[in-house]
């Protein structure tokens, strides 16, 4: 991984940022715009149909210029093109990071330690293809005929990606019904196997490392309850997998043909894009799989190549940087006014969180300024229902990102306009607020004596000056999502560039998964001598509970 550029000095950059904040906290956004008529057009960038708009943040010109000059002083640049050229730089997992190569859709070759890898990325990309043609053709029958049904079994960053697309492009699945179990908890594969005539349903199990708990545990159960129902004999046909350990996948039973293999190269989180994607390829076919690549190798080129002011992850990235380390603002919002991208906030908490939520620099130091925001999300309009009460008003300002489509899939009278409206109306009412002035008013325009009015108008009064971004798409197909998950990959890298920390590994997931196998026996029995009081009385107290 290049180092920060060795005159680079984080702490002073965000400190000169702050005389920034400073001038600016005295400004409003709703004079911001008042003063610049094109600030708009200054404030936001398109790539083909999308458009970025930033213009309703706490931003102006020299702002911007101090970012994007952090960003470059930090060898943001430098960082990027090592990533693409495959060089090493998930340092303390020894790996090179390359989802960008799974959507490589230039001849131009890749390398990884002297060796081209896009053949390998091809032949696995075919191979998938020509199973997912024969599941939806027919062609691939299990024991009771045409796959009616395919049941994703993999959790992390072997459920969140596929399943969060399936949900999000389901006007293009028009292959079997998909169904993705991810929890260790019994309901989640219980549930879903009752519903299921597993005489005509094909299993994927994914997982990269095929050693993850809960995924042998749900792909154990799925297995005993196909050989229930199809018989021992015929309940190998039900059954996929996408692993890097072939070891493994042989060992479970699933012959090569139907194994599909990936790399160390692929973080889980960012493995949509490799086999981990082939339930939403047999959803949705390759070729609709083949656009989402093309969405997302569109804003892998705009990465690699925009200038860092028109690169719209880049501002993404800093502006996240802005608000984290310069206002001090802790979360951050993924607001979709796009009912399919229900999904879309958790995949970016993953995304986000697992990605930057470190507290350890590459120079194996603690980490003195804050990294990675808690990232969280509902779709609108549900959420103005809800949690937006505490956007507009609360003690904390959090930092919102509203995405919407221009067309919508369905032509249901106003539906659509009413949802837009609604989008644009919160960014709106966020940016602008309501003075005290205004709210006292409106509530005398409409009759209220001035005593009563004096009470109520506090209540009634918004703060404003409360930041957003709103990504406007034509409409939500393949490529449109492979751009949009793209974009936010490419911020998350961009921040981990700048904080200089790993965004790759994931060490922090260890220690739980560890204590978690030796508490399982202790829950029938044993020792509760090494538990701490709380862990061992809850044990306890489970026990009781099970007449155990
Ligand atoms: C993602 C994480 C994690 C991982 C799951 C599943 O970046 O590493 O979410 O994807 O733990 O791992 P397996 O695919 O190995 O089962």
């Amino acid at each position: 991984m290049p180092p920060h550029s060795q005159d680079f000095d984080l702490k002073a950059a965000l400190s000169g940022l702050r005389a920034e904040q400073k001038r600016l906290t005295a400004i409003s956004m709703r004079d911001l715009f008042a003063v610049d008529a094109q600030r708009f057009e200054r404030f936001s960038l398109k790539l083909g149909d999308l458009l970025f708009d930033f213009s309703k943040n706490r931003i102006d010109a020299d702002a911007m210029r101090k970012l994007l000059e952090m960003a470059a002083r930090a060898g943001v640049e430098a960082r990027r093109d090592a990533m693409f050229a495959g060089a090493e730089i998930n340092a303390t997992e020894g790996r090179a990071v390359l989802h960008t190569a799974l959507r490589n859709r230039s001849v131009r070759p890749v390398m990884v330690g002297g060796a081209d890898v896009m053949p390998d990325i091809r032949r696995v990309h075919a191979a998938m293809a020509r199973f997912a043609r024969a599941v939806r053709a027919g062609n691939y029958a299990v024991s009771g005929g045409k796959v009616t049904d395919v049941v994703n079994i993999g959790i992390g960053g072997s459920d969140l990606g596929p399943a969060m697309a399936a949900r999000a492009l389901s006007p293009y699945v028009d292959g079997p019904r998909l169904h993705f179990v991810s929890n260790v908890d019994g309901a989640d594969i219980g549930d879903t196997l009752n519903r299921l005539d597993l005489a005509t349903t094909l299993f994927i199990v994914a997982s990269k490392t095929f050693t993850t708990a809960e995924t042998m545990a749900n792909a154990s159960t799925a297995r005993v309850a196909v050989e229930r129902a199809a018989g021992k004999a015929h309940a190998a046909r039900h059954f996929a997998a996408l692993s890097t350990n072939l070891a493994a996948t042989a060992k479970f039973g699933i012959p090569q043909d139907r194994t599909f293999g990936f790399w160390d190269w692929v973080g889980g989180r960012y493995s949509l894009w490799s086999a981990i994607g082939l339930s939403l390829m047999i959803g949705i076919g390759p070729r609709r799989f083949d656009e989402l690549l093309d969405g997302a190798f569109q804003v892998d080129e705009h990465f690699r190549t925009a200038p860092l002011d028109r690169n719209i992850p880049v501002v993404m990235a800093l502006l996240g940087i802005w608000h984290r380390n310069v206002w001090g603002y802790a979360t951050h919002a993924v607001l979709p006014y796009d009912n399919r991208l229900a999904r879309f906030p958790a995949y970016l908490q993953q995304l986000d969180m697992e990605s930057n939520g470190k507290r350890v620099t590459l120079a194996n130091r603690p980490a003195t300024i804050a990294t990675g925001p808690v990232v969280w999300g509902e779709p609108g309009t549900n959420g103005q229902h809800a949690f937006y009460q505490l956007i507009h008003q609360g003690t904390d300002v959090v930092p919102c990102d509203f995405l919407v489509a221009a067309e919508p899939h369905e032509k249901l009278g106003r539906h659509h306009a009413m949802l837009v409206a609604n989008c644009l109306a919160q960014s709106e009412a966020l940016m602008r607020g309501k003075t005290l002035a205004e709210a006292a008013a409106e509530l005398s325009a409409a009759g209220m004596p001035e005593r009563k009015v004096r009470v109520l108008a506090p209540h009634k009064t918004f703060p404003g000056n409360r930041p957003s971004n709103t990504f406007l798409y034509r409409k939500l197909t393949p490529a449109t999502l492979g751009a949009l998950i793209a974009l936010y990959e490419h911020k998350v890298f961009v921040q981990g560039a700048i904080w200089n920390i790993n965004s790759f590994d994931q060490w922090g997931v260890e220690l739980g998964k560890v204590l978690a196998s030796e508490i399982e026996p202790l829950l029938s029995g044993g020792s509760l001598e090494r538990r701490d009081s709380s862990t061992a009385g809850l044990i306890a107290a489970y026990r009781r509970l099970r007449g155990k």
